[in-house]
């Protein structure tokens, strides 16, 4: 009994608890999805709003999967009626749907502000599969927590709304009617990653795709492959197979660069390579080649593309492929409301964002608050976009809490894992905007140590803030042990919005000790699209203009100024945005209104950019 109540307690108040499994945040074993063949388990699915999470506790609110024989009544046994007598108090079958991957926010307008539990089911055939083949089940992402059962039975639960996860479900499937079940809840707590407070829409729901895979017994796991030194033109990296049991032969193929390699496994299914590739051509925003790749083991074959770049600091110079460069950056969100919808659902949705971008004559993205979906990374990678990406450790995050550091080193360690072989990613970004303090120095510093252990061919940065050198100082400092840890000085600044009004940036000026690159990762104001006033009438789009204006100029004059990303590419839901008329639910610091129609400060920042493109192509 005693054990009962520390497993629920352990469940439910997402504490770590020593040897129970489901809320340990282990990170899970990576897993190349994305260039499988799978059968889509995507579209329709079944849901049943559940506030009061009924169908997963029962009225001592005890949850019914810690029981040996869980009721009917548990959602999670799908079960129907066998008598016309059994009372079941809910019915998949009847229930009404949702369309996957998608929020549910904007699917149904009853769930807009809904913050809590929904049931999806799925129902499946397995596909036809060998005897000795293994399935997986591949969720995109689920915000937040996701209580995962296939048949009845638990598979296990994931935290963590934009990172994948998966479960090997080999043996568990029928032929026919296979029930797939996930409780989402996006409730937030102050323990959590996010925290109760951010500024972007919670938007609930199985958001990017599900899929299930088939693979041999065994089968290729992962790879990751990178130029590992620009000098020498060296490529190296290594292929991971899973059930295997050593000295398994691999083929590693990159026809266009003659690569013919054959490894072989070691006793843990692991081989290391390294070739050089003297005619390779480097992956650029301006020429963004990409290689095809080919692994092949036993009866299983994998297939991707990669580009070959290396990125690198210089005391205050940024380089890319050992040339300076300068990042043309924007943020974004993952979000496309043009056509109703919150949370990008496809490939379409993130290449609209990524090509409004690109007519800002953009580099660099700087994708904000949390990991985006695969398909912005990759298309990221296509387009010649370089890409920051971060986790959503944000604002005030509880940093003394061991399990609190635990969920983001989960989220950062499936974001580095997900992401490595993306030559567009160049910054793992671990913060924003945190408040210096001995623990959150800590929290960070133990985040950086791991994402440098993960991955050491990028650059890691924050979101940092500046403050002033005393009151009425116009000596603004960027001044934090954060600094010290990370390879880019990043900080967000809001001159001529939350601070004084634009002209203040004409008498500001920096103070920024530190031998490395400096990057402004916001700055901006808000503006209705359409609503017009002169300078100083505050959301008209001639403020915003004119606060781009004074803010390029004061930042193009600090030293080691490397990139700005502007807040933000487009208008963005947020619930923090209640202004009516105006606002209505939208942070609206948007170059580009959420239905795509620039704003007039789209046309002074791609003016800025267009200028300094055109002043480092003379300089290099
Ligand atoms: C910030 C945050 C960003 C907000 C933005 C704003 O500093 O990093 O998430 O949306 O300011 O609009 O206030």
């Amino acid at each position: 009994m005693k054990g009962s109540i520390t497993r629920w307690l352990c469940a439910s108040l997402l504490v770590l608890c020593p040897g129970i499994s489901p809320l340990t945040f282990a990170a899970d074993l990576p897993l190349q999805a994305y260039t499988r063949y799978a059968t889509p388990l995507s579209g329709e699915w079944k849901i049943i709003v559940d506030p009061y999470e009924n169908g997963y506790y029962n009225y001592r609110y005890e949850p019914f999967d810690q029981q040996e024989k869980p009721s009917v009544n548990a959602f999670f046994t799908d079960s129907k009626p066998k008598l016309p007598s059994d009372l079941i108090e809910y019915d998949f079958d009847k229930a009404a749907s949702l369309q996957v991957p998608g929020d549910w926010n904007t699917q149904q307008e009853k769930l807009y502000y809904y913050e809590g539990s929904v049931w999806y089911r799925k129902t499946f055939a397995a596909p036809a599969a060998k005897k000795t083949d293994r399935q997986f089940i591949y969720f995109g992402a689920v915000n937040y927590r996701a209580d995962v059962y296939l048949n009845g039975k638990k598979l296990g639960v994931h935290i963590g709304g934009f990172t994948p996860f998966h479960y090997e479900v080999t043996g568990k499937l029928k032929a026919q009617g296979n029930s797939l079940i996930v409780k989402v809840d996006n409730k937030r707590h102050a323990d959590a990653v996010p925290t109760l407070n951010t500024d972007w829409w919670n938007y609930g729901g199985i958001t990017r795709e599900v899929k299930l895979l088939n693979v041999p017994h065994t089968f290729i796991r992962d790879y990751r492959l990178a130029l590992t030194s620009l000098a020498q033109k060296t490529v190296s990296g290594s292929v991971m197979l899973d059930g295997a049991k050593g000295g398994e032969k691999i083929q590693l193929r990159l026809p266009e660069l003659n690569i013919k390699q054959t490894l072989k496994a070691d006793k843990n299914g692991k081989a290391n390579f390294s070739f050089t590739v003297p005619n390779a051509q480097l992956w650029s925003p301006e020429n963004p080649k990409l290689y095809a790749v080919t692994i092949s083991s036993g009866k299983d074959t994998l297939t991707d593309t990669v580009g070959l770049r290396s990125i690198s600091t210089q005391g205050k110079q940024l380089l890319l492929n050992g040339k300076p460069i300068f990042l043309r950056g924007i943020s974004v969100h993952e979000e496309y409301s043009a056509t109703g919808g919150g949370r990008v659902k496809n490939a379409k949705e993130a290449q609209t964002l990524l090509s409004w971008a690109k007519e800002l004559n953009a580099n660099f993205v700087r994708l904000a608050h949390y990991p985006h979906n695969e398909d912005m990374v990759r298309l990221a990678d296509q387009m010649g976009l370089l890409v920051w990406s971060e986790i959503p450790v944000y604002w005030t995050i509880n940093w003394k809490n061991e399990a609190t550091y635990q969920n983001a080193e989960a989220q950062l360690s499936a974001m580095i894992e997900r992401d490595k072989n993306r030559a567009a990613v160049i910054i793992w970004s671990l913060a924003n905007e945190t408040p210096v303090s001995d623990a959150r120095n800590q929290f960070l510093g133990r985040l950086a140590k791991k994402a440098r252990e993960l991955d050491n061919t990028r650059l890691l940065s924050a979101a940092m803030e500046k403050h002033y050198r005393s009151d009425n100082s116009n000596i603004a400092v960027v001044e934090d042990p954060l600094a010290e840890i990370v390879d880019m000085v990043s900080f967000n600044q809001y001159i001529g919005w939350y601070d004084g009004l634009p002209e203040k940036a004409d008498k500001v000026t920096w103070e920024i000790n530190y031998n490395k690159p400096v990057f402004i990762s916001e700055f901006g104001g808000g503006a209705k699209k359409g609503y017009h006033g002169d300078t100083n009438t505050i959301f008209t789009e001639e403020f915003q203009a004119h606060l781009y204006q004074k803010s390029l100029t004061m930042i193009d004059k600090i030293d080691g100024f490397v990139g700005t990303s502007p807040w933000i590419l487009a208008d963005f839901r947020s619930p923090r945005r209640l202004l009516n008329g105006i606002q209505d639910d939208y942070n609206r610091k948007g170059l580009y209104s959420e239905k795509g129609e620039p704003k007039k400060a789209f046309f002074v920042l791609k003016d800025f950019y267009d200028k300094k493109q055109k002043s480092t192509q003379a300089n290099q």
